[in-house]
């Protein structure tokens, strides 16, 4: 969170609803931007869903490691990459988190702990595991990794091997369906035999329960309890975040699989207008409060949009950095040898 927001946000309260505005903000100005092509490749937007990502990056600390799917920006927001840095990646500029190689879909930061914007769908389970583990081998015993992914992960083969592993080291690791209902266009109920999502982590002997994901309280509670328990050695867990996406799935997407009533009838519980209503009853924000929260995420969105317009493309110089490229069939080049010589392949 910018410290400007931070000053404003006087209580976890205030934090959580700026945070998810934040969010919204930040969102609805890249579909804007794709609309423009500014944005270009694949966007997939979070709105509706902002209470998870919220909730449970508010209990994390600096040494906790985070991934997340390719429906991320909340998330990498959240964690504190800059916005400027998440606009120019979705720019695809250099001054991009992943040097404009990644686009919206693989935002990356280790100098937060942000390991991804993960495209493969259950691709990052294992590696969720794998930091879980690095941290249980050296001795790191306060540090978690929380690992968001879509429900349409949970019938991939990555999910059972990554909670049948997690479950027998016991590696400190938060698994976070967000269940959306829908993977692309197929609903839950057309893909899974057991809908039941704790109950189908549970089978793996790691405690999980279900929470409400569009109550922001409510998945903050739940996360400490969670984190309690991981950092006291309870090993993993999973909690599944029912949640829905008010947008399609990606800006590819007709939304053509889901009645129209269903989508209103959830929009009834935008997280944040819910949230906001609920603080103003109870008198714990004003709305000028609230005023100011728009207006500070529209400025910090409004700041990034600029520094990414303004930002060079990648150079052509730099194309063949991070690139591997196969040089021949037998031959199998050390780590120091380069693959090819450029001039071979680029003459
Ligand atoms: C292994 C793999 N299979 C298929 C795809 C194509 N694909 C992209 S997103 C998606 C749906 C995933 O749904 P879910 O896990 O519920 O996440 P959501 O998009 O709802 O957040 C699919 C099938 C992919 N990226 N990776
Ligand atoms: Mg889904």
């Amino acid at each position: 969170m910018s410290d400007q927001l931070f000053e404003t946000a006087r209580s976890l309260e205030h934090r959580l609803l700026a945070d998810m505005i934040r969010i919204r903000v930040f969102e609805e100005r890249c579909a804007e931007l794709y609309g423009q092509s500014k944005i270009r490749g694949f966007l997939h937007l979070y709105i509706g869903e902002e209470a998870i990502a919220t909730g449970v990056m508010s209990c994390l600390g600096p040494t906790d490691a985070v991934l997340a799917t390719y429906r991320e920006h909340g998330h990498a927001l959240l964690r504190g990459v800059p916005a400027e840095s998440i606009m120019s990646e979705m720019f695809g500029k250099s001054t991009g988190c992943s040097g404009g190689r990644g686009g919206s879909m693989h935002l990356f930061d280790e100098s937060v702990r942000f390991f991804g914007g993960n495209a493969i769908v259950g691709g990052h389970l294992p590696l969720a595991v794998g930091l879980g583990l690095a941290d249980q081998m050296l001795g790191r015993s306060d540090q978690v990794t929380v690992c968001f992914f879509g429900e349409g992960a949970m019938a991939e083969g990555e999910f059972h091997e990554a909670l049948n592993l997690a479950a027998l080291w016991n590696v400190p690791v938060l698994f976070c369906c967000e269940n959306n209902r829908y993977a692309m266009g197929t609903s839950l109920q057309s893909s899974e035999s057991q809908v039941d999502l704790a109950l189908k982590a549970a089978s793996y002997s790691i405690p999980a329960w279900s929470v409400d994901g569009m109550d922001v309280l409510e998945v903050h509670k739940a996360t400490t309890k969670a984190l309690t328990a991981i950092r006291a050695g309870g090993g993993p867990m999973f909690i599944e975040f029912q949640t829905y996406r008010f947008r399609a799935h990606s800006m590819f997407d007709p939304d053509l699989y889901r009645d129209s009533d269903e989508v209103e009838q959830w929009k009834k519980r935008d997280p944040i207008m819910t949230f906001g209503e609920r603080l103003l009853d109870a008198g714990d924000v004003t709305s000028d409060d609230i005023d100011e929260m728009w207006a500070a995420a529209r400025a910090e969105t409004e700041a990034a949009v600029e520094v990414a317009d303004a930002a060079p493309l990648e150079s052509i110089d730099t194309l063949l950095e991070h690139v591997t490229l196969e040089a021949s069939e037998n031959s199998s080049p050390g780590p120091d040898t380069p693959f090819v010589d450029d001039d071979e392949v680029w003459p």
